[in-house]
């Protein structure tokens, strides 16, 4: 065959290799909204490849989140996924849990969404041993909306609402969530890709109220509030401060401003889900009057 210049310089097709996560990825949606160098796009492959790891397909698994930079990943998700209310993402995924319970559900959110205005849903949904996964991506602010205050800033950190840096002590996720009632908690930053995918697998194999945190400080705002350099710098910096201690006492957890970050899995233990609980008392109570509520059992 002759190559002519009119050949080389006719329109070739387009030929765009497939992303090898598209099976849980909705790829019309791309490109995402997320700034270059941002954890949260890194935590949502770790879950596709935790979803292909895990043996589930897209009809298994819900995704729902909130309202936030995080809060965007419901829609990047290809599963039935729900993108909710600042807040309601756990009311909402506790309704799947009743009216689904042979899927898995997952919370995606971000730390604002999910322990500030949702805060109080998520100690009543931990106490109560909810069958759900959550996932939250901290980043040390409220990102979507400018960058104020989260519970979750570190003391000296300097936000948009804490220009002189933040006095206010934050909150130690993995902590709270096990003493409120959850029966996993793991901690990785982002940049612990085979870690964070390994315990998201590990955890979609687990039933109750299971919690990982992601620690992806926001590199676009965060950053540059607090002089850290671009993104990666960011992402480098945690990884390389980070000590992993398996089973680390959750006092210890707590995250003070361009400090060590113990990181690793801390609980992992199993007890009766809400619902699983709630049939075997109503079982137990009623004997043969007992009919369970949801076809099916919960698992
Ligand atoms: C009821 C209500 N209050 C406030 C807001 C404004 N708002 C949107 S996102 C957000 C905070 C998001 O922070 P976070 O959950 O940490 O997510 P990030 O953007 O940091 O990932 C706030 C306050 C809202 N959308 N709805
Ligand atoms: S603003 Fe921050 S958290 Fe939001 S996408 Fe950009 S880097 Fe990520």
């Amino acid at each position: 065959m002759t190559i002519t210049k009119e050949k080389l310089e006719s329109p070739q097709p387009e030929r765009i290799p497939e992303h090898p996560k598209s099976l849980f990825l909705r790829m019309d949606r791309m490109p995402h909204i997320w700034c270059s160098r941002c954890g949260i796009g890194i935590a949502l492959g770790c879950f596709a490849a935790a979803m292909e790891k895990a043996g589930l397909g897209p009809d298994d698994i819900t995704v729902t989140s909130g309202i936030g930079c995080t809060g965007r990943v419901a829609g990047y998700a290809k599963v039935d996924s729900f993108h909710t209310t600042h807040g309601r993402a756990i009311p909402f995924a506790v309704g799947l849990t009743m009216a689904r319970p042979d899927m898995k559900h997952v919370i995606f959110s971000g730390d604002g969404d999910l322990i500030s205005i949702g805060g109080n849903h998520f100690i009543h949904a931990a106490r109560r041993n909810q069958n759900l996964l959550i996932i939250c991506v901290n980043n040390f602010i409220y990102a979507m909306t400018g960058g104020q205050l989260a519970p979750t800033t570190p003391i000296s950190a300097r936000t948009t609402t804490a220009p002189y840096g933040s006095f206010e002590r934050p909150f130690n996720l993995p902590y709270l969530a096990a003493s409120a009632g959850a029966c996993y908690v793991a901690r990785w930053t982002s940049l612990h890709i085979r870690r964070l995918t390994d315990s998201m697998t590990e955890a979609l194999n687990r039933t109750g109220f299971r919690f990982i945190e992601v620690i992806a400080p926001c590199s676009t705002i965060y950053a540059r509030r607090n002089k850290l350099g671009t993104g990666l710098d960011l992402m480098k910096y945690y990884y390389e401060s980070s000590v992993t201690e398996f089973d680390a006492p959750l006092r210890s957890l707590d995250i003070e401003f361009q400090s060590k970050i113990i990181v690793g899995k801390f609980l992992d233990e199993q007890r009766p889900t809400f619902v699983g609980g709630m049939k075997s008392h109503l079982k137990n109570v009623l004997g043969d009057k007992f009919v369970p509520p949801v076809p099916g059992g919960q698992k």
